[in-house]
């Protein structure tokens, strides 16, 4: 089998690789060029699986379409996972055009050139939770009524619903996961989860003295980034492709996370963070909780790690990456405070 995966430098596509590799896929993954090397969470893969050709690496961009085209031509494909995006919500209202260009062009591009091709190739889209908006404290499932309130949720309803007009109008075997907020140490440092984990082992550390949110309010239904790309590979290995849920049940507030993190070094949270204006978005997601059953019941799928468990796993990990801060910084190899200057 031959997977072909956008977005494989991103924390989903790191996890995902890993799994379809342990299955036996060749896996492709595209890649945007940068002036600095953006593959440290696949650099572990690239280094035991590039020498078999078992992963193979492509320059690639989700806005050059003719790229993305000749790739799925050349490759041949049997499975398209598209989890390439830009997908910080805050950042989306900073680049709203960009944002868009890639949540819709990518998945358009993909799928006309699957339609053309001369092969049953299936596709998965990575539909989101952002998508319904959580201005209400309902369990939200496939049939859940869509209110996005950022460019980016924008972009992923037109992905999702693109993705099932060609399912409906050419046989395209695509598949919408709609996936609430899943979490892991290969998360993005600047999405709240990861801010919080980092912090904590750094102010542990001592290298480290406040930790400035925005919404402590905002409640998310938190799982384990490596339960939901199991989630995405049996999505599609069921025998027709549909819409899914994957969710943990369990909504928390990010107030929650911060206590739960700072509670596993003894600290309490509210000596510690303190909240700016800067962190907060133009219009905001107050409250996610997804209903799964349709997934675990047809799948059987159910999240392992739960929510407790989720914020230790990030937190010893971040434990760790402070040490070696620690070690750095006693060589003046980097700067004593950490706070990301630009982003949310
Ligand atoms: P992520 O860590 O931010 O990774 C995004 C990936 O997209 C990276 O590999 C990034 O490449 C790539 N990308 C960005 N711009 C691109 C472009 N112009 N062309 C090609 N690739 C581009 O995101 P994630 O958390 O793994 O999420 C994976 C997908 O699931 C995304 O589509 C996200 O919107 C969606 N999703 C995520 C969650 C969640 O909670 N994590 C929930 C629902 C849906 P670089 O490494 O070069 O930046
Ligand atoms: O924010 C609040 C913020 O940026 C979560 C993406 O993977 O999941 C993710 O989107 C909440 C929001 O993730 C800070 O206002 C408070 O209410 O970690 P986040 P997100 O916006 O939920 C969905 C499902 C996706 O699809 C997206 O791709 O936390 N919050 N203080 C903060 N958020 C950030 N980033 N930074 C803060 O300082």
């Amino acid at each position: 089998m031959k997977a072909l995966i956008t977005g494989i430098t991103g924390q989903d596509g790191a996890y995902l690789s890993e799994l379809l590799l342990s299955h036996g896929y060749e896996v492709h993954g595209i890649v945007r060029r940068s002036s600095s090397f953006n593959t440290a969470r696949i650099d572990n893969l690239i280094s035991t699986h590039t020498k078999d050709n078992m992963l193979q690496l492509h320059y690639s961009d989700l806005l050059d379409s003719s790229s993305i085209t000749n790739l799925i031509n050349n490759v041949q494909p049997d499975e398209v996972y598209n989890l390439g995006a830009q997908s910080h919500v805050a950042v989306s209202f900073q680049n709203p055009i960009l944002t868009t260009q890639l949540g819709t062009l990518g998945s358009i591009t993909i799928l006309e050139a699957i339609r053309h091709l001369d092969k049953d190739v299936k596709f998965y889209q990575a539909s989101s939770s952002e998508m319904f908006g959580g201005s209400s404290k309902d369990m939200l499932n496939e049939n859940s009524v869509f209110d996005a309130k950022s460019p980016y949720g924008a972009s992923k309803v037109f992905a999702h619903e693109i993705t099932k007009i060609y399912r409906e109008s050419y046989n395209v075997f695509g598949v919408n996961g709609i996936l609430f907020n899943h979490e892991s140490p290969l998360r993005g440092e600047t999405f709240v989860t990861r801010k919080i984990s980092k912090a904590v082992g750094r102010i542990a550390a001592g290298i480290q003295s406040k930790l400035t949110l925005g919404n402590l309010d905002a409640s998310r239904d938190w799982g384990y980034a490596k339960d939901y790309v199991k989630g995405m590979w049996l999505m599609m290995q069921h025998n027709q492709a549909e819409d899914w849920v994957l969710a943990t049940g369990t909504s928390k507030t990010v107030r929650e996370f911060a206590e739960e993190a700072f509670k596993l070094v003894n600290l309490n949270m509210e000596d510690y963070v303190i909240t700016s204006e800067k962190y907060l978005r133009p219009n905001e997601v107050d409250y996610l909780l997804g209903d799964s059953s349709k997934a675990r019941n047809i799948l059987n799928w159910k999240p392992e790690v739960g929510f407790k468990e989720l914020v230790k796993i990030m937190v010893e990990f971040d434990i760790n990456e402070a040490k070696k801060d620690v070690a750095l910084l006693n060589d003046n190899l980097i700067s004593p405070t950490w706070e990301y200057p630009v982003v949310k």
